[in-house]
């Protein structure tokens, strides 16, 4: 395998339209060598099956089947979904959900998202015991993962219904309920970006509830890290939050009147909204806010606290000519701000003052200092972006009240993950340090339960095995989450001092520290200090200045105090015990925005690390998002980013059905019985043969002896130490032999009752 950097820097000449290697000179090279008649590749389902498996021969594959419209294929244990962009007729309809619902093995079927979810779902109630599954999507921005999580949940809500058996009225309650959250967190959370006019803003876990029966009874949700700073700051060409657009498109006359929002009203966080979006549709999302329980009452306050918001956005302020004296605020602004004060129901001179003028404790004294121009705009903000967050997570906690099932009624679970995809822009900030850190870490989930454990376990079950090289990312989590020095740990010190940070001071600390991780870099030149860090999915350059701050994410006191007075019910009842104001009292740095994620995240790990994952790979094959273009500059660097190619050569080589001695033996020893030796049935005593292993073999043997199975097939299948390996081709077989002789039983049972008769 080729090194990090040579894999880096094949990916950046790609990029860059083939600055270091073009891609016809490469990729292109290698596929004239493809042993393969292309006409078949379409018919690959899965790219373990493409000989030899290459990145070249892999995109090849992916890129005949997208242009023969077929968009899911398996990669061993992976699916890889390529996104059509244009709704696919009938690919996701109520009968082909029944389809793979019902097959006897929905494997057999052509790939989809549905095999993933039917797998799971059978999965739930193991062979053994019940398990609980985990179905990790990933992909860029873009690539489909909201789409295919909503897919999934649809899915369950289908054949897991819990109207099969009870009344219309439960149905309302539950799978509609369920259903009902994603639009309505997608009104709040979503946003249209450069990448994605639907682009999550926020990551997701879902964890689907199923009762004894496996019929769906309920849902959680845990979400992670609300990017808000949207609502306050749009980047050129972006929007704000899908909500405030719905609301400026479908208000009533009535609300408009109501909201302080008239057609010829313009606002300084609204921007684009002359574009026409899908998403923009307000009846949709009030629709689903009241299927889950949100009355009209609450809607109120919710929307007024959203208008509120955008009038805060227009107000501006100007320095005054005398330091001492607060920031001037001209007649529109004044207008502005007593709108918002209006809708937010706080007094309006209280919050003039919060925003203008800062209140220093020096003891037990209080001194009031005006802010400069600048400082009025941070603090007001920073009002904007903490309602909107906590407003956010009050919507979350009443969905999961309302979808939630009683704790005594379900059993198990299905969490479906949805988080950001890696991201890598011009300017990169703590926002995407926190979510190319997310990714690192379910890279790392996803080495060490498949790829690491699958090796690992071969080795320790004292199989013959030659190590695949994967890229392991440990490096790169320790130079970031590390103990007792990493990234983060400089960072919290950095925002704990309390002190204005400086951007140069911290690169040095940073170079000092960590000069030993091969992982982090610096140009030495450049004028703005950043590092560089060398992710799995590619290099990212972090700007610092201003990192440490948005790291405190400090909310001023005054800010706090003053909603706390407020007359709407809602931002009342929201700000009443307010944790802002706790990590305030606790001082800044105990509760800094990497740490808090840090912690999220590693509850999360610890949720998965006990579920069966199930991975999708989407892919976004051309960054315009034009129905069915693939790009194959766009998609390889995807390929390699997850490490697609060596999840194949693991899986083609592996084998990935596992089955201890004990249940393989209570399942298939029958076969062995069943098999005539001259006219007489193979006697087999466990008593007098004691070693499991044996006895397995034996069965194989005699089950090759005889031709049940063929010699070829001997390869398929491996005894361990404690378990037998066997591919999936093998355990079809065996399934298939023990049907035949159960249904033979069944008949010989049958013949025998109706001779006595
Ligand atoms: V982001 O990280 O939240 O910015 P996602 O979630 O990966 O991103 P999303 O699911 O929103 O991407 O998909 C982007 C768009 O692609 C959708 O709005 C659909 O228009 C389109 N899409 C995705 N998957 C499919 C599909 N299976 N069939 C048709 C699809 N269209
Ligand atoms: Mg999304």
């Amino acid at each position: 395998m080729s090194s990090v950097d040579d894999r880096r820097d094949v990916r950046e000449g790609y990029r860059n339209g083939g600055a270091t290697r073009s891609l016809n000179d490469s990729l292109e090279g290698e596929i004239q060598a493809f042993l393969i008649d292309e006409d078949q590749l379409y018919t690959y389902d899965d790219l373990t099956k493409v000989n030899p498996v290459t990145p070249a021969t892999v995109l090849k594959c992916l890129q005949v089947r997208y242009s023969m419209k077929v968009f899911y294929t398996h990669a061993g244990c992976t699916l890889v979904a390529l996104n059509p962009f244009q709704p696919i007729p009938d690919l996701y309809s109520l009968d082909v959900m029944k389809e793979y619902h019902y097959a006897h093995q929905p494997q057999e079927f052509k790939p989809h998202i549905f095999i993933v979810a039917e797998e799971a779902y059978r999965n739930v109630r193991g062979q053994l015991e019940p398990v609980n599954q985990s179905l990790v999507v990933s992909g860029e921005s873009g690539a489909g993962k909201t789409w295919t999580s909503r897919c999934l949940m649809k899915y369950y809500a289908t054949v897991a219904s819990v109207s099969v058996v009870k009344s219309q009225d439960t149905v309302e309650r539950i799978e509609r309920r369920v259903l009902d959250s994603n639009p309505v967190m997608e009104a709040f959370g979503n946003a249209c970006t450069l990448r994605n006019n639907n682009s999550s803003r926020f990551g997701k876990y879902i964890q689907l509830q199923l009762d004894r029966c496996q019929l769906l009874v309920g849902a959680s949700v845990q979400t992670y890290l609300l990017e808000k700073t949207r609502v306050a700051c749009q980047t050129a060409n972006e929007r704000n939050f899908h909500i405030f657009y719905q609301m400026m498109k479908g208000a009533t006359d009535e609300q408009r009147k109501e909201w302080k929002m008239s057609h010829d009203q313009s606002f300084v966080w609204l921007p684009n909204s002359e574009k026409t979006i899908e998403e923009d549709c307000f009846h949709e999302t009030v629709e689903a806010m009241v299927h889950l329980g949100i009355n009209a009452e609450r809607q109120g306050e919710i929307f007024r606290i959203l208008a509120g918001i955008l009038q805060l956005g227009n107000v501006s302020f100007s320095s005054s000519a005398d330091e001492s004296q607060p920031c001037h605020l001209d007649a529109k602004s004044k207008d502005f701000l007593q709108r918002a004060a209006e809708l937010l129901c706080v007094p309006a001179e209280e919050l003039q003052t919060c925003l203008r003028v800062r209140t220093l404790k020096a003891g037990k004294q209080s001194v009031l200092k005006p802010c400069s121009q600048a400082e009025c705009s941070v603090r007001r903000d920073c009002l904007a972006k903490v309602i909107y967050a906590q407003l956010f997570e009050w919507l979350v906690t009443f969905i999961n009240n309302s979808i939630c099932a009683d704790k005594s009624t379900w059993c198990n679970f299905i969490g479906v993950l949805d988080v950001y995809g890696f991201e890598c822009f011009q300017t990169n900030n703590l926002e995407q340090l926190c979510i190319n850190y997310a990714n690192e870490k379910l890279q790392q989930h996803f080495v060490a339960h498949y790829l690491r454990a699958q090796q690992e376990e071969y080795v320790s079950e004292g199989l013959q095995w030659s190590f695949v090289k994967y890229q392991d990312n440990q490096s790169c989590l320790d130079l970031l989450e590390g103990s007792p020095i990493s990234v983060f740990s400089l960072l919290n010190e950095e925002s704990r001092l309390n002190r204005a940070s400086d951007a140069k001071t911290f690169r040095v600390r940073l170079e000092k520290e960590l000069c030993d991780n091969a992982n982090i870099s610096w140009d030495k030149f450049s004028k703005v200090p950043h590092f560089t860090v060398a992710h799995y999915a590619g290099k990212v350059g972090y700007q610092i200045e201003g990192m440490a701050e948005k790291n405190k994410d400090p909310v001023p006191p005054e800010l706090i105090s003053l909603l706390q007075k407020s007359n709407n019910q809602l931002l009342h009842q929201i700000f009443k015990d307010n944790e802002t104001e706790s990590q305030i009292k606790k001082g800044p740095g105990k509760t800094t925005v990497v740490s808090k994620f840090k912690n999220s995240l590693e509850t999360l790990m610890k949720i998965l690390h006990f579920t069966t994952p199930h991975y999708t790979r989407c892919i976004k094959p051309n960054p315009e998002c034009k129905p069915l273009t693939f790009k194959k500059e766009e998609v390889i660097i995807q390929l390699e980013a997850c490490g697609i190619v060596e999840t194949i050569h693991i899986s083609a080589a592996g084998f990935p059905i596992r089955i201890p001695f004990q249940s393989f033996l209570q399942r298939y020893a029958l076969i062995a019985k069943h098999i005539k030796l001259g006219g007489h049935s193979v006697v087999l005593d466990l008593e007098a043969d004691t070693c499991p292993q044996r006895y397995v073999e034996k069965i194989l043997s005699v089950a090759l002896k005889h031709r049940c199975l063929s010699e070829e097939h001997s390869t398929l299948v491996h005894c361990g130490r404690t378990k037998v390996f066997l591919t999936q081709v093998m355990l079809d077989l065996l399934e298939d032999q023990r049907k035949k002789i159960l249904s033979h039983c069944a008949f010989t049972i049958q013949c025998c009752w109706l001779r006595y008769q």
